[in-house]
């Protein structure tokens, strides 16, 4: 029995296809043809009636979204592979605040800057929105990056929210300074498992 992950190259659904190739589970990868930034084809709302990536089916054909939830899902699923803390330490704790902080405020920031016409019907204030919208990335990304741990941001050890955060400084490449997070991009870049995918999305960035 395998999962099926729906993405397309350069979108969210990166750090699932890690998440997955960390675990050793097997998965068959749908890409779709769209562009990143651009909404996807209508068609794909009987996949997913959100309309978005990643889309994962699970091995008995429950359909997950929302990235944080699918990575914390796959964490439990493979407590050995240690995608994450384990279950119910301080360190889990972290590791749920910080996913669903990055789902919540930079995924969603991203989508502003990407997709203001969803957040405002007033096409002059797109690019009003689109520059708060930056500065929420910063913002935030700051406050990660003061509650960095270690190398890794739980600590000594990778997890899959280094993997989830390294992928919004790709998409936010040019905010301000964070030599902590930037150090675990560099780091989840290098991965010798993750290393590839990165490069398949996103390639020398
Ligand atoms: N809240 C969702 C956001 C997913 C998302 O925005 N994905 C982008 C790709 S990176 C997407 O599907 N964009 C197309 C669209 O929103 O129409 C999650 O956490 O997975």
């Amino acid at each position: 029995m395998s999962y099926t992950l729906y993405n397309r190259p350069g979108s969210g659904g990166f750090v699932v296809e890690a998440a997955l190739t960390l675990a050793d589970a097997p998965f068959e990868l749908i890409e779709l043809d769209s562009k990143p930034g651009t909404p996807l084809p209508a068609s794909f709302r009987e996949t997913n009636p959100w309309c978005q990536l990643p889309t994962l089916i699970l091995p008995d054909g429950t359909t997950m979204t929302e990235t944080s939830a699918i990575l914390v899902h796959l964490a439990l699923c493979f407590p050995d592979k240690r995608l994450a803390p384990a279950a119910g330490t301080p360190a889990h704790a972290s590791f749920l605040r910080w996913t669903t902080f990055a789902n919540v405020n930079l995924y969603e920031a991203v989508l502003r800057r990407g997709y203001p016409f969803r957040f405002t019907h007033d096409s002059d204030g797109h690019d009003a929105l689109r520059s708060a919208a930056i500065q929420r990335l910063d913002e935030a990304l700051a406050l990660v990056e003061a509650h960095v741990e270690g190398p890794f941001l739980l600590g000594e050890e990778l997890t899959v929210a280094d993997i989830y955060l390294a992928m919004f400084l790709v998409w936010h490449h040019d905010g301000i300074a964070v030599p902590r997070l930037t150090a675990i991009k560099n780091r989840v870049r290098e991965h010798p498992v993750v290393g590839p995918i990165w490069k398949r999305h996103f390639g020398d960035r």
